[in-house]
């Protein structure tokens, strides 16, 4: 096992500085397995860089033992550690420093590697003040990325679909890449954040792609190779014709016995090449994707298939929510792609096995900046489920701009469905998943602030209670370490709150949309308004919003649990910021804030504005702290960010001051 020395990219959160407290000191490594050399090749490479010392036997003198509890003797002090600890699951690890010895104790290999980045992200206090055992555990089992990378180049998605970092790091032009060393690079870089699972390939599942699953199966078996020294799994996104595409059968009918021999042989066939393959991802009748209805048969049979082919290799599949009609009428007000998830799923509930996983969008539309938390996370008790994010900025800037977007999500998995005592989405998850915002760029994520987004995903799949602030921080500390003010504080200001200016200056009050269309970047207000994919406003004279009560509109407040359901009925009670996503009003109601929709949203789009230009103002004062050709990366980038927000300000203020002729209340110029 030899550490990838990645020498044209930038070593985002792992850079080899942050390698100094474990490098200067004299370390124990006990234990057998993949895993554990993976554990001792980084000591040994950080010692051999800062002048400490690596041993798999012997009675020191030590600073550090990393251990499993299995090794056979321990040194006293990690058999104390290891009596006050108790039991440690299977990725877990137990952390302790006492009589100067810091020690590391887990019962598995993988618990060992996630103590040692664990030890990484403390730095220097991991050897400073004796601490208690304290042990650490991920709050889920699988902690996974997708990727929506294609084989070859799309002709209107590209190489990655909504990828904003270059080409794939998988594929380039139809091949997999001769030097997979970044591969394992950014093995390395998710281990250290938690994650331990990826879909290499897009849930749109083209024809090159398909042949993932059979005739070029040994490309994954090349990828499952790098990621596998760093504890991660690789899953395949496969298409639900492949029966008939790749099999050569009549039909792909879930419940043909033909198509179910066809789907066992074909997944033994892959657990014969790659043993620890995870699993399937299915997006089935979806955005023109093929799926079960062709035959009359409901996702639970689809999903029920796949499980079946995958269960006696310990594999899963994942079977994903997203089911809308995306050919709607736009005349049509009874259609509601809001409703789509709930209605196609919930009476399935229970109808999946304990290998199929529902994957959810956090959402009931499409990763927009703000949505309401969606009501299937509450409606599938029965079901495994996980919740989908977003990592690449599809609708959140499209890693030209700054959106940390940690403290979106910590809302979402805080949300209680059952209102605010009650349990939360972060404990109903069985799972989270999020689309990766990496390509073969530089800085990993086009935008360099943006490995933010990435490093806190896997954060918060590992514990999603954490404070976003602190993650944030954590990033900083390790990425621009040693992060001196006013570095660290600079940094801090411009990202904590960039999701919320973010929202500020794009669409107003939880509508959503307002993009271009086909690529989704800068705003345009009407750009969906009239075509078949349901993402409208209905703004006109009077007001703007969507009636989605179950009085006078769609009935989708309808699908959540009490509180909600009412909540979100009730004009009076409907939060804020969600209030165009379930009501259309008229421009002059009054917000609780005492503003009206129409001064708020002349109101955040002017500071929404304002705040970017003061992100860029900060940035400034940074030059010669950081990095030149990163500074000027992010210069660049917010020049851009900048362009954006105000032509978003002034064609959303415009277009309202427009349909609504009241001007502002504090005669600003628009445009
Ligand atoms: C991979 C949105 C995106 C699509 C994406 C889809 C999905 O609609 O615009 O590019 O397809 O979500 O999540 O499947």
């Amino acid at each position: 096992m030899t550490i990838p020395e990645l020498t044209d990219v930038h070593a985002a959160w792992l850079p080899p500085e942050a390698f100094r407290a474990i490098g200067t000191r004299r370390t124990l490594v006990l234990g057998e397995g993949a895993l554990a050399e993976t554990v001792h090749a980084e000591v040994a490479a950080a010692c051999a860089r800062y002048g400490g010392t690596v041993r798999r036997t012997g009675d020191g003198p030590f600073d550090l033992v990393l251990a499993l509890t299995t090794a056979g003797p321990l040194p006293p002090v990690a058999a104390a550690v290891m009596a006050e600890a108790g039991p440690i699951g299977e990725e877990g690890h137990v952390l302790a420093r006492r009589d100067g010895v810091t020690v590391v104790l887990a019962s598995a290999p993988a618990g060992l590697l996630y103590g040692l980045f664990h030890l990484v992200r403390l730095g220097e206090p991991a050897f400073e003040a004796a601490r208690p055992a304290e042990r650490h555990e991920p709050a889920t089992r699988r902690r996974m990325l997708d990727h929506w990378d294609n084989i070859a180049v799309h002709p209107v998605m590209g190489q990655v679909e909504r990828g904003y970092a270059g080409g794939s790091i998988f594929w380039r032009d139809g091949v997999l890449r001769d030097d997979l060393t970044r591969v394992r690079g950014y093995g390395r870089l998710l281990a250290a954040c938690g994650i331990n699972a990826i879909a290499i390939n897009n849930v749109n599942v083209h024809a090159t792609e398909a042949r993932l699953l059979t005739d070029r199966l040994d490309e994954v078996a090349a990828i499952a190779a790098e990621l596998r020294p760093y504890g991660i799994r690789v899953h395949l996104s496969v298409t639900f014709a492949a029966p008939i595409v790749l099999g050569g059968l009549p039909t792909a009918d879930p419940l043909d016995e033909d198509v179910r021999r066809w789907w066992a042989a074909t997944t033994a066939r892959v657990y014969e090449t790659i043993p620890d393959f995870g699993g399937y991802v299915v997006k089935a009748d979806s955005e023109g994707q093929p799926g079960p209805f062709a035959y009359g048969r409901s996702h639970a049979d689809g999903a029920g298939m796949l499980a079946d082919a995958l269960a006696p290799h310990g594999g899963v599949v994942h079977w994903r929510a997203f089911v809308y009609d995306h050919r709607q009428d736009w005349r049509d007000r009874s259609t509601d792609r809001a409703r789509a998830a709930y209605d196609h799923f919930a009476p399935l509930d229970g109808r999946f096995g304990d290998n199929a996983i529902l994957q959810v969008k956090y959402g009931p539309m499409d990763f927009q900046p703000r949505e309401p938390v969606s009501p299937v996370i509450a409606a599938m008790p029965g079901t495994r489920l996980a919740v989908e994010l977003q990592v690449t900025q599809e609708y959140t800037g499209q890693q030209k701009h700054v959106c940390y977007l940690a403290p979106m999500w910590r809302e979402v998995l805080d949300f209680g469905p059952w209102g605010p005592e009650g349990a939360t989405v972060a404990d109903v998850a069985t799972e989270f998943v999020a689309v990766s915002n990496v390509g073969d760029d530089l800085y990993w994520t086009g935008h360099p602030l943006a490995q933010a987004n990435l490093y806190a995903f896997g954060r918060l799949a590992w514990d999603p209670r954490l404070d976003p602030a602190a993650i944030l921080d954590e990033w900083i500390d390790l990425t621009f370490a040693p992060s001196p003010e006013p570095l660290r504080g600079t940094l801090h200001t411009m990202m904590d709150g960039s999701w919320r200016t973010y929202e500020r200056y794009t669409a107003p009050l939880g509508v959503g949309f307002m993009v271009r269309p086909g690529h989704h970047y800068g705003p345009d207000v009407d750009g969906y308004e009239y075509t078949p994919w349901g993402t409208y406003h209905f703004a006109d004279r009077d007001g703007v919003g969507v009636d989605r009560t179950r009085a006078t509109g769609t009935g989708y407040t309808g699908q959540y649990p009490q509180p909600w359901s009412d909540v979100y009925e009730s004009l009076e009670q409907c939060p804020d910021e969600l209030l165009l996503f379930f009501h259309h009003v008229p421009y002059g109601h009054v917000l609780h804030s005492g503003s009206t929709v129409i001064q708020h949203i002349y109101d955040t789009h002017f500071a929404g504005a304002e705040e970017v230009a003061d992100m860029r103002a900060h940035w400034d004062k940074l030059e010669g702290l950081v990095d030149p050709t990163l500074h000027a990366r992010v210069k660049e980038l917010l020049d851009e960010q900048l362009r954006c927000a105000e032509e978003w300000r002034d064609q959303v203020n415009a277009y309202f001051f427009r349909k609504s002729g009241v001007p502002d209340g504090r005669a600003r110029r628009i445009p």
